[in-house]
């Protein structure tokens, strides 16, 4: 049914949670040993993040975990969503490890479970020791395979006993191609078919420690979590149906057909094959690939795109993120021949302009369902907007209930739909910092006094959000009023 009668309920032991990545809320950038990243390195550039924000600081959870812990436990959360920083482990990628490191997550695993809060661990969010990059160009060579795979290996030795739910890679599609084709994120290039290059690598690391993985941790659920954006076509036109399609498959099938079945989509790589952008592919790596396959599909969902056809000569090429907060001010881009992005007159745009589109999770977790066969684990979700805080420390943050309610909601029609889901983490538990579009863009149950410039003393404000979250955990997802 697409309208159901009734929804089934939320299952016994679904994993409420929140989540949140090293970078964008330890801080303490170069203490107990730690190493520098290519973030730590990036942020510094000059014109790159909103303002210049950095994460030396960020939320500082490196020195108030256990406050944050307690405010989890507070709100009875299942699960907690954190990633470790591969630089507080081997400072420079490699080679020696730094117990110190490997101590700060032990202890914040102990808190957690202490609290009966489930750990969900990222093996990778993005912060990539710098050493690699300077060394062998990170994800641009093979060499990143083996250094991944060790390192991760370090981490199921060390945590396996305790944490069971594990994530890979952090959206792949995001990183390399901010990192590769929109130079937006470090290592700041533009270049085609060395993006192509750099996933085919980092399909190879994500299946490599996947495969590891079993034999350390042979109890224990991974899977990588994948941006995934599903694509609707403007109109009934076959053209923009076509249009949509080879979006789907072009920006969506290209990474989750490769996880779930160690192969590459047809199309596309004929598309990229004749345009000279296909990966070099080496002997051995399909048989690595099929090896090393997910027990679940980590989905980070935040919004649907639309697509319409887009002519080959003058055609829309790169457009323009949205960093500022200024609704309007984003860009449509397209790949001339192929697609283009365009609004959806159908749906409201967060100030950001990112579609609001719940059914569109609904969508996703049905299509991943149905070509998969895959339990899925939401790893993300969730409105990033500008709170205010009202005298006597209130923050009314109704849309964000708003969104996340009717997110709640399609979930459980998916479940009714038939859809395995393990959990649901939103994006974030304490505001944090945003890569691109620094402190103002919120997205907590807690607001974090930290400001691009001015006062901030770092303190933590539960904001309504929190209490309306605690309520829907505490009645499994009965009562979202
Ligand atoms: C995802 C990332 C997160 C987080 C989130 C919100 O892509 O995995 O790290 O940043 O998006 O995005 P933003 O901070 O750009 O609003």
């Amino acid at each position: 049914m697409v309208i159901h009668k009734t929804l089934l309920p939320f299952p016994d032991g679904f994993l409420w949670g929140a989540a949140s990545a090293a970078y964008q809320i330890e801080g303490s950038w170069d203490k107990d040993g730690k190493g520098v990243s290519n973030w730590d390195q990036f942020v510094r550039i000059p014109g790159k993040t909103f303002k210049g924000t950095t994460g030396d600081v960020a939320v500082d959870h490196y020195n108030r975990y256990k406050e944050d812990v307690q405010l989890m436990a507070e709100m009875g959360m299942k699960a907690y969503r954190f990633s470790v920083a591969w630089t507080r482990i081997f400072p420079s990628g490699k080679g020696q490890v730094n117990e110190k490191g490997l101590e700060f997550y032990d202890r914040l695993i102990d808190e957690l479970k202490a609290n009966n809060i489930e750990p969900v661990l990222t093996l990778y969010h993005w912060d990539l020791p710098q050493n690699l990059q300077d060394e062998y160009g990170g994800w641009e060579s093979r060499q990143i395979v083996e250094d991944f795979t060790n390192y991760s290996v370090e981490l199921f030795k060390r945590f396996g006993d305790r944490v069971k739910y594990w994530v890979s890679l952090n959206e792949q599609n995001i990183f390399t191609m901010f990192g590769y084709r929109m130079a937006a994120h470090p290592p700041g290039v533009k270049d085609d078919k060395l993006f192509y290059q750099v996933n085919h690598h980092a399909n190879l690391a994500n299946a490599s420690v996947i495969k590891e993985f079993r034999k350390y941790v042979p109890d224990g659920k991974i899977g990588p979590s994948f941006a995934y954006s599903p694509a609707y076509a403007l109109t009934s036109k076959p053209g923009d149906i076509l249009a949509a399609e080879a979006a789907e498959e072009l920006n969506n099938h290209w990474w989750m057909d490769v996880y779930a079945w160690g192969k590459y989509p047809k199309a596309a790589w004929n598309y990229l094959e004749q345009n000279g952008l296909a990966p070099t592919i080496e002997e051995g790596d399909f048989e690595l690939l099929r090896a090393g396959t997910p027990d679940f599909m980590g989905l980070n969902y935040y919004q649907t795109t639309t697509y319409e056809e887009n002519p080959l000569v003058g055609g829309v090429g790169a457009g323009e993120m949205n960093t500022t907060g200024k609704k309007g001010t984003s860009k449509d881009t397209g790949i001339p021949g192929m697609f283009k992005t365009v609004e959806n007159p159908n749906l409201e745009r967060t100030d950001w302009d990112w579609n609001i589109d719940p059914q569109g999770l609904r969508i996703a977790l049905r299509r991943i369902t149905n070509r998969y066969h895959l339990p899925i684990l939401i790893s993300e979700n969730g409105l990033g907007a500008f709170d205010k805080v009202e005298e006597g420390d209130i923050v009314n943050d109704d849309y964000r209930i708003d969104f996340i309610r009717a997110h709640i909601k399609a979930i459980q029609e998916a479940i009714t739909d038939g859809v395995e889901m393990l959990g649901y983490c939103v994006w974030s538990f304490t505001d944090l910092l945003s890569w691109l579009n620094g402190f103002q863009k919120r997205y907590g149950f807690v607001y974090v006094n930290q400001h691009e410039e001015g006062e901030h003393d770092l303190r933590r404000i539960k904001k309504k959000s929190f209490y309306w979250y605690k309520e829907v955990i505490e009645t499994n997802g009965e009562n979202l009023s």
